[in-house]
C-alpha cells in the first residue's frame, strides 16, 4: 500500500515536527492539586481531570508519553519517521497557577529539564522556552536565559487567567522576543471562565473546538492591537492550521477595516497594513492535528508556502502513520520540503 517510514531524509526531506509536547511531574501534580482544592479555572479542571486523573486508556497513555523525554519518545519518533521534534511544555504550562512564585519555580525546572534533554539528544530535539506571563518582567529574563540555554522559540499557552498578550503589561515579553530574535508560539489552552460556559455545556471546550476559538482570538488580538507595527520582524506561530485565521481572512480583514473606519470601538486603531500583510509577514501556521490536504494547501495559498510548517502534536494526536499522508500530498517537491523541513529550519534558526 505505501512506503516504509524512515528518518534520515530518504524522501528528499527531513521531517521536523514543531508542536510536540512534554510535561513535568511537578507541573501535573500542582495542576491536580489546584483542581482538587477547587482553585483551578473550569477549563483546566475539565482538561486535567481527564488527562491526569481518569481511567481512560488514551488519557493515561498520553500522560505517560508526555512525561518521557528519553528513549521511548525517540523510539516513537524513529518508528513514525520524525527526524526532529521541537518541544514545549504542555498546555496550560504554568499559566493556570494562582501562586506566581510557584509558577516561576515550576517553569524554571521545566526549562532546565528540557535543556538537559536537548543536550542528551542534540540531533533530535529542539526546545522552546516556557514562561510565566503572570510576571512579565521575569518572563522577559527567562526568555533571555532560554536563548542562552539554546532554545529557539518561546511557548505561551494562550491566555493567562483570562488576559491576552496584547495587554500592554506584557510588552516586556515582546521586547525580549525582539531582542533575542526568537519566534513566539501561541498554543491553545482551555478557554477562560469568561468564555467557556456554553462550550462546556456541549462538551466542546477542548481540542475539539474551544481551544481553536480562544487561540484564534488570541492571535487576532495580537495582530489588531498593532504589535507587529511595533515589532515588524517578530514571528508568531499558530498551530492547527493557523487556528482558522487563514480560512476567515478575507472577511476578518474586510470587517476589521470597516470597523476601524467607523470608529465604532475606541480600542480598534488603524494599523500600518491590512491583515493580509501580517498573515504573510508575521504569522506562521503549523499543521498540528490537521493532517488534511485541503486545509493545508488553503493555508499555503493564503499565507505563502514559506509560512506553513509540519507538526504532529505528539502525544495528543499521535497517529503512527501520519507522515505518510504528508509524503503523499499532491504538491510540488519544493513545497513539500519547505513544509516538512526548511521552513522550520528558517524560523527556528536550526
Ligand atoms: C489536547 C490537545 C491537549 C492539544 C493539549 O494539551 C494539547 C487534547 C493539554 O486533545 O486534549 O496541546 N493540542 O495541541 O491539540
Ligand atoms: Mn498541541
Amino acid at each position: 500500500m505505501s512506503h516504509e517510514l524512515k528518518t534520515g531524509g530518504d524522501r528528499g526531506y527531513l521531517r521536523i515536527a514543531t508542536e510536540e509536547a512534554f510535561a513535568t511531574q511537578e507541573q501535573i501534580d500542582l495542576i491536580l492539586k489546584m483542581v482538587k482544592e477547587g482553585r483551578a479555572d473550569r477549563g483546566t479542571t475539565s482538561l486535567w481531570t481527564f488527562y491526569g486523573a481518569s481511567n481512560d486508556e488514551r488519557a493515561q497513555l498520553t500522560t505517560k508519553r508526555l512525561l518521557d523525554l528519553g528513549e521511548t519518545r525517540i523510539a516513537d519518533m524513529d518508528a513514525t519517521g520524525i527526524d526532529i521534534a521541537v518541544l514545549s511544555l504542555t498546555s496550560p504550562g504554568v499559566q493556570a497557577y494562582d501562586d506566581v512564585d510557584t509558577a516561576k519555580r515550576v517553569c524554571v525546572d521545566a526549562n532546565d529539564i528540557l535543556a538537559d534533554a536537548c543536550k542528551a539528544y542534540p540531533t533530535r530535539y529542539v526546545g522552546m522556552t516556557s514562561i510565566a506571563p503572570q510576571d512579565p518582567e521575569w518572563s522577559a529574563q527567562e526568555i533571555r536565559r532560554g536563548a542562552d540555554l539554546g532554545f529557539r522559540g518561546v511557548m505561551v499557552n494562550s491566555h493567562t487567567h483570562g488576559e491576552y498578550l496584547d495587554n500592554p503589561k506584557f510588552d516586556p515579553i515582546f521586547r525580549a522576543l525582539a531582542d533575542t530574535g526568537q519566534p513566539l508560539y501561541i498554543h491553545p489552552s482551555p478557554p477562560p471562565d469568561s468564555m467557556i460556559g456554553p462550550m462546556l455545556e456541549a462538551g466542546l471546550d477542548g481540542a475539539v473546538y474551544g481551544f481553536g476559538v480562544d487561540t484564534g482570538l488570541h492571535g487576532l488580538r495580537v495582530i489588531t492591537s498593532g504589535i507587529f507595527d511595533r515589532y515588524p520582524d517578530l514571528q508568531m506561530i499558530l498551530g492547527h492550521g493557523g487556528e482558522a485565521l487563514p480560512y476567515w481572512l478575507f472577511r476578518t480583514n474586510f470587517m476589521h477595516q470597516a470597523g476601524v473606519r467607523s470608529k465604532r470601538y475606541e480600542c480598534l486603531k488603524p494599523l500600518k497594513h491590512d491583515l493580509f500583510h501580517y498573515m504573510r509577514n508575521n504569522v506562521i501556521a503549523t499543521t498540528s492535528g490537521l493532517a488534511w490536504e485541503p486545509a493545508i494547501t488553503m493555508a499555503m495559498n493564503v499565507m505563502g508556502d514559506d509560512r506553513v510548517m509540519y507538526a504532529m502534536d505528539y502525544p495528543y494526536q499521535y497517529i503512527p502513520d501520519e507522515v505518510r499522508t504528508y509524503d503523499n500530498f499532491n504538491i510540488s517537491d519544493e513545497a513539500k520540503k519547505k513544509l516538512m523541513q526548511t521552513n522550520a529550519e528558517r524560523i527556528f534558526k536550526l
